[in-house]
């Protein structure tokens, strides 16, 4: 089983013109972890495999003076190369349980899922937390195929809680696409329900463990601030307040 790891603010990175500007992807990555980030996603849509490993290595080197863990997009063999703490796949890479054989027990596997027979296969392939999206349409990602929403993300992670398995009611869920300042905290409160029992126990549904976040971090001209503002809206957010 894979170390245990904080989802809370989960950065994606994305090197284009329109999120990264000039500026260096280690640098603003190390703002970004400055700012509080717990998890980092390396997320660069190249073939080039040796930019990949060399850039993998240096956000590698950074996140380990964060204590973050860091995975690959897309690249199983990136990450192994890189020496990272594991990789997120989408439905269209290569299957969990054979990044699992490649990676080893330790390895934290993600894997984006749009419904609830995604999210189902993916546990049962052994992925330790699941990206769920897309939540709201977002430029950063346009050719997103499914876009959800907040109760569609809700939607899943009961499904989830419904199961009769450990695995499924367990497994770590990070929510993705379009979530910034103005509405994490209607993310979180949306996700995060509770009811009263009989007896007047508050039983809480499975909650979100985060939000995964590309631009309202890594465009922003202050990373570090955006990230601690966002870490703030997150951790004060009380669904009792
Ligand atoms: N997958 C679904 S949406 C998305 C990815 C990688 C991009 C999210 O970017 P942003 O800027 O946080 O909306
Ligand atoms: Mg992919």
């Amino acid at each position: 089983m894979a170390a245990k790891a904080d989802y809370s603010i989960y950065l994606v990175t994305d090197s284009t013109p329109a999120i990264l500007g000039d500026r260096d992807l280690v640098q603003v990555v190390e703002e970004a972890l400055k700012g509080g980030v717990t998890f980092v996603q390396y997320r660069e849509k190249t073939s080039d495999t040796g930019a990949l490993i060399s850039t993998g290595k240096a956000l590698h080197q950074v996140c380990q003076k964060y204590s973050v863990p860091l995975v690959i997009n897309d690249r199983v063999d990136v990450a192994l190369a890189v020496g990272c703490e594991g990789v997120h796949l989408g439905q269209d890479d290569m299957r969990v349980d054979k990044a699992r054989e490649l990676l080893g027990s330790s390895a934290i596997i993600g894997a984006t899922v749009s419904s609830m027979e995604e999210a189902r296969i993916a546990v049962d392939l052994g992925a330790d937390y699941l990206g769920i999206g897309t939540v709201y349409a977002t430029n950063t990602k346009k050719n997103t195929k499914d876009i959800i929403g907040v109760n569609g993300v809700r939607r899943i992670n009961h499904f989830l809680e419904r199961q009769e398995d450990e695995a499924a009611k367990n497994i770590k869920t990070v929510c993705i696409g379009g979530i910034n300042l103005q509405n994490i905290a209607l993310v979180k409160s949306k996700l995060a329900s509770w009811e009263f029992s009989a007896s007047n126990h508050v039983h809480w549904e499975k909650t979100i463990d985060g939000v995964a976040i590309v631009s309202a971090i890594a465009a922003q001209e202050d990373p570090k601030a955006a990230a601690a503002a966002l870490k703030k809206a997150w951790t004060d957010h009380s669904p009792f307040l």
